[in-house]
């Protein structure tokens, strides 16, 4: 363990929860000439902080390797755009936006999310550090910065003049190593009576789902509300309301003021007694996690293994990171799992990392009518076997890993 003190609150009191050994880059995605080099790898071990209860990586990789190029476009998955019509639909009636008000989001990606504003005629801005992906943001109309989201370019931001109405931040508070910076710039670039809109996955349904594979080196941090409100409060902002979501496996989505006025309202004041009474911020919580994550991995293993014997083929839905982390926590290579398939132009024709499984487009389904599709990206199972539904019509079978392995 490398890490000495909690990268939120700073206290070195830090407790193992569990290790997933040498993991190569969940979306370092090889292409073919780069096979000739091996993958690199990283520890990723998970430890929590008996102070503040957040749970983090001990090692993190440096943002520009990750983020610089970014494998993940938001728009390749349907339900990602639908859930943000949704949201954006939300936010507009209950704040009353109009073309007077204006609306950042951070880690903005392709435009996936703040298109919907723009297409209702709200200003916005999107910060998004990844420049092979910002382009197709701007192509949808989207005004993106192509940075890293900090205190210094909040400042920078605000010494224009400009102050956010709504600062959305989906998927961004995990990844970000300098979390408290981060928290404090978004707090900076809010408007006296503007809101944050946070989503991150929920810790409590990694653990009771044991949804391990959410586990890599871009998740630094896997939040409870308590963790949340304590890192939020130091910074100068209040959890007002929040919402458990289906969203990534369970997510939460908090709604956050500046301090000073602002009062938690039922919804908060619920979930912290909820996370008190199942023990959430003692370390005992995750006492027995790496045990049933690793009996887990076995499990799906020898299902997997199984299926073989009796001579079905087996392909894989989704080069999602989750992708990476199961088949190389698996150690299944194409022996195992002849091919995957994805819907993102920037993921085909590469490999999957550490296992080297290749990635196709999804009609290879149909042309290789592999026996057994695992669905990887569970988390959109619904909608891609509905979307694959010639597939199943062919013969074909779906399976799913979590919680438990099964046929879908
Ligand atoms: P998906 C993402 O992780 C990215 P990933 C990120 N690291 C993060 O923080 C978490 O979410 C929370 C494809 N697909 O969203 C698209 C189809 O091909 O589960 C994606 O490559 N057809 C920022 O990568 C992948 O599957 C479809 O119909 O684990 C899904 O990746 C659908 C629905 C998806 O997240």
């Amino acid at each position: 363990m490398t890490l000495s003190a909690c990268r939120s609150c700073g206290s070195s009191s830090l407790h193992e929860v569990l290790s997933l050994g040498e993991m190569p880059l969940a979306n370092a995605l090889p292409t073919e000439a780069e096979l000739a080099a091996p993958d690199a790898r990283f520890p990723l071990e998970v430890v929590m902080c008996s102070e503040c209860s957040l749970l983090q990586l001990t090692e993190s990789v440096p943002p520009p390797t990750l983020f610089a190029e970014y494998a993940y476009f938001s728009s390749r998955s349907e339900p990602m755009v639908a859930h943000a019509r949704a949201l954006v639909e939300e936010v507009r009636a209950e704040r009353a936006l109009g073309p007077s008000n204006l609306v950042v989001e951070v880690a903005s990606n392709d435009g996936y999310l703040l298109q919907h504003y723009v297409n209702a005629g709200i200003p916005v801005l999107g910060i998004d550090p990844a420049a092979n992906v910002v382009p197709h943001a701007l192509e949808r109309g989207v005004p993106t910065l192509c940075e890293f989201f900090t205190t210094e370019l909040a400042e920078r931001v605000r010494a224009e003049g400009t102050r956010a109405d709504v600062i959305h931040a989906n998927n961004v508070l995990a990844h970000v190593p300098d979390i408290n910076d981060f928290v404090t710039a978004i707090a900076r670039l809010l408007a006296d009576d503007g809101i944050a809109v946070v989503e991150t996955p929920y810790v409590r349904d990694l653990a009771e789902r044991l949804e391990f594979d959410t586990i890599y080196h871009e998740h630094i941090f896997y939040y409870s509300l308590h963790s949340l409100e304590a890192l939020f409060e130091r910074n100068g902002l209040t959890v007002v309301h929040v919402d458990r979501i289906p969203m990534h496996g369970g997510s939460l989505r908090v709604t956050a003021a500046r301090g000073g006025a602002a009062t938690a309202d039922e919804t908060v004041l619920g979930l912290r007694d909820e996370e008190k009474g199942l023990g959430m911020e003692a370390h005992d919580y995750y006492g027995d996690l790496g045990a049933r994550v690793h009996a887990l991995i076995a499990s799906i293993r020898s299902f997997l293994d199984d299926r073989i014997q009796a001579g079905r083929t087996i392909a894989g839905y989704g080069a999602a990171a989750k992708a990476t982390v199961m088949l190389n926590a698996l150690g299944a290579g194409p022996e195992t799992i002849e091919f995957v398939v994805d819907g993102t132009p920037y993921k085909q024709g590469r490999y999957v990392p550490g296992v080297r499984i290749p990635i196709f487009a999804p009609e290879m389904l149909l042309e290789h009518k592999p026996d057994d599709v695992m669905i990887f990206a569970w988390n959109f199972a619904p909608s891609i076997i509905a979307k694959e539904s010639a597939y199943v019509d062919a013969g074909g079978t779906f399976l799913l890993p979590l919680p438990a392995p099964h046929v879908a």
